[in-house]
């Protein structure tokens, strides 16, 4: 009698741990390929020879819920001349065997549970990893949080991705030495911003009072960012983008090299904000983006495939 009891308690205690697991989860495919290819890096189309994910630098952006189980594959393209490696920083896994490299021609496979909701950094990290970030191998995923109403309803979402860019991403005692020539956002110098550059075609948008959130990662793969709006304020700042990091009213938050943080920007007025790293030395090289806040802000801007600005 007591050993049935025991029995349906632990049943009991099942059952309740199984309606306690998020109706929403699911398991979301992801493959991507490593692909070696030039890209260009300015807005003049200057070329360079890029390691990317499935040919674009910052990568895919990868989008789950928390609470999702990402079944990921990496394929290593046989034209490729290098190793090449994934590490999800949204992952809890084992760094030997999971993000381990494979050879050009070979995949790897592995599953994660998305326990943390963020903005997280993802890169190869075949050895060295400072050769294979310098080349752009890197990207975004992001975490929405299971609960939909625990960070403001966001107008408009973009993916900035601050990195450096080295003139001989193969000189790998040069990357060691910090000998970077640009520090730039989704790898293009002042890719948008047509103050700097006359060539720049493209720039954020966004209508006064809009909520744009702007889930920022900082690939490094050297360089901290001081990451800050000139003339506007982060309305709200959530450190790895999890809503119970949160602070208010920040000027500038330190985002070193592998993380990232959610920014929220309002303005109550129309005109321009410079996005930058204040570490001006990198600003001025190429890491300023402009945010245009107009009545008439195109209504695609900051939404689904505009998400990172291509
Ligand atoms: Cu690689």
């Amino acid at each position: 009698m007591l050993m049935k009891k025991r029995i349906l308690a632990t049943l009991g205690i099942i059952a309740m741990a199984m309606a306690a697991a998020p109706a929403h989860a699911k398991t979301v495919q992801v493959t991507l390929h490593a692909v070696e290819v030039d890209l260009p890096i300015d807005n003049k189309g200057t070329m360079y020879r890029a390691w990317t994910f499935d040919g674009k630098v910052p990568g895919p952006l990868v989008r789950v819920t928390e609470g999702d189980t990402v079944d990921f594959t990496l394929v290593n393209d046989a034209k490729n001349k290098n190793s090449h490696a994934m590490d999800f920083h949204a992952a809890q896994l084992d760094v030997v065997k999971d993000f381990g490299a494979v050879k050009p021609g070979e995949s790897k496979h592995y599953t994660f549970t998305a326990h943390y909701p963020g903005i997280f950094y993802y890169h190869c990290g075949a050895d060295p990893m400072i050769q294979h970030i310098a080349h752009g191998m890197f990207g975004a995923i992001i975490v929405d949080p299971a609960n939909p109403k625990a960070l403001p309803k966001a107008d408009r979402e973009y993916v900035l991705i601050q990195s450096e860019i080295y003139p001989n991403p193969d000189d790998v005692e040069s990357l060691m030495a910090d000998k970077w020539k640009n520090v730039v956002f989704n790898f293009g110098v002042f890719r948008y911003d047509p103050v700097h550059d006359a060539n720049a075609t493209k720039w954020l948008q966004a209508k006064p009072g809009e909520r744009v959130r702007i889930y920022f990662v900082n690939a490094g793969p050297n360089e901290f960012s001081s990451f800050h709006p000139i003339a506007g304020i982060w309305d709200r700042v959530y450190l790895s983008g999890n809503p119970r990091n949160v602070d208010y009213g920040l000027q500038s938050l330190a985002v070193g090299p592998g993380d990232g943080a959610i920014f929220d920007l309002v303005s109550p007025v129309e005109g321009a904000n410079a996005i930058v790293t204040h570490s001006l030395r990198s600003a001025l090289s190429g890491a300023i983006a402009v945010i245009m806040f107009t009545k008439d802000a195109d209504p695609g801007m900051g939404r689904g495939e505009q998400t990172i600005v291509r």
